[in-house]
């Protein structure tokens, strides 16, 4: 019983080796970087086991096909048919290496790195294939190959044919104004006063941001109000966002925002009169290597639901009869000074007028 067991393994042993195609370790034997034209021979090699004979399956002939790149018609370099000189006893009890070779046919080749061949084997109406890849190194790691590499020593973009990128953007808040109203500048980065922003008034935040490195795109600028100077995006008030898709290397462009004050609000931050607290800004772009970075600027304000408060700047006051006739003009800053000019006016009618757009008459007898 032992003995028949055994002779039925046997049985199917030969036949699943009769079934398949039973090749490895397929491998082209020319170097690397060799050029091959029309007519030239290439040479491979794989090992081979199994019994492929014509008398135990009624098949004459593996059939092996080379190609490269990817197993279509217009890749086939060569092809034969083994054995046509008549070894029909074709069996490999172990794994026998067979050294082969083909003429290019019609198309030249090479054995470049990352360059691939396929050996497609057929026998017995099975199909296999089998591939081989010339080594590609990557010396430097960075994801390209180095046969692809400008830059095969330096760790670098893809994008930018495996080098770094030698200029990276470098871009920051260069100026920033504000103007109330549409006209009186209250504030300019360069003299860093504190501004006052109160309930009534409309504020132009003028923006110049400058790139003194590469080229920069999608810059993305936040205006946050905070109670502290420290930046929280989470718990600081986001009041609006300008976005830009570049900025050439070297330029410069100008972004713009409003801010109305509520009465004991902006945005939707509460705030209190005479309170101070910040705006904070944040560019966050990307430096053309797909890296990020980021600039932050803050700038100090005072709220006040006063909406004379607005007067902290210096603001021109002009006076005139009722005729029309300009009597005096003086530059001024806050209500106290402009009480004082008023009170310096001889005696007689006045209208005042402020370049804020008040207007208003007074008597002095
Ligand atoms: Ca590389
Ligand atoms: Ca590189």
């Amino acid at each position: 019983m032992k003995i028949i067991t055994f002779l039925t393994l046997l049985v199917v042993t030969t036949l699943c080796h009769s079934q398949s195609i039973d090749i490895r370790n397929f491998k082209m034997d020319e170097n690397i970087n060799r050029n091959f034209n029309q007519g030239s021979r290439i040479h491979y090699s794989f090992e081979i086991r199994g019994d492929y004979t014509y008398h135990t399956h009624g098949y004459n002939r593996v059939d092996l096909i080379l190609y490269e790149d990817s197993v279509t018609t217009s890749n086939e370099i060569n092809r034969i048919y083994w054995n046509r000189e008549g070894d029909h006893q074709l069996i490999f009890n172990t794994y026998t290496k067979k050294e082969m070779w083909v003429t290019i046919n019609d198309n030249s080749t090479s054995t470049r790195p990352g360059k691939r061949f396929i050996l497609v084997a057929k026998y017995a109406g099975l199909t296999t294939q089998f591939t081989y890849t010339y080594s590609n190194p990557d010396r430097d790691n960075d994801g390209v190959p180095d046969s692809v590499d400008s830059c095969p020593n330096e760790a670098g973009s893809s994008s930018n044919n495996g080098c770094p990128f030698v200029s990276l953007a470098n871009v920051e808040i260069t100026q920033l104004r504000i103007l109330r109203n549409g006209s009186t500048e209250i504030f300019n980065s360069n003299t860093n006063s504190t501004p006052i922003l109160s309930y009534g008034n409309s504020y132009e935040f003028i923006y110049t941001v400058e790139n003194s490195g590469g080229r920069a795109t999608n810059l993305n600028l936040s205006k946050f109000f905070s109670y502290n100077s420290t930046f929280d995006p989470y718990d600081d008030f986001f009041i609006e966002q300008d976005e830009s898709s570049a900025i050439a290397a070297g330029g410069k462009i100008t972004l713009r925002t409003f801010v109305n004050p509520g009465y004991g609000y902006i945005g939707n931050a509460s705030v209190s009169n005479n309170q101070g607290c910040y705006f904070i800004t944040s560019l966050v772009y990307e430096n053309g290597d797909n890296s990020t970075s980021e600039f932050e600027s803050r700038i100090g304000f005072i709220y006040s639901t006063n909406t004379s408060s607005r007067l902290a700047s210096s603001y021109r006051l002009q006076s005139f009869d009722f005729s029309g006739n300009l009597i005096s003009s003086k530059e001024v800053k806050g209500k106290v000074e402009e009480k004082q000019f008023v009170q310096s006016l001889p005696q007689g009618s006045y209208i005042i007028k402020s370049d804020l757009g008040e207007t208003y008459k007074i008597f002095k007898n």
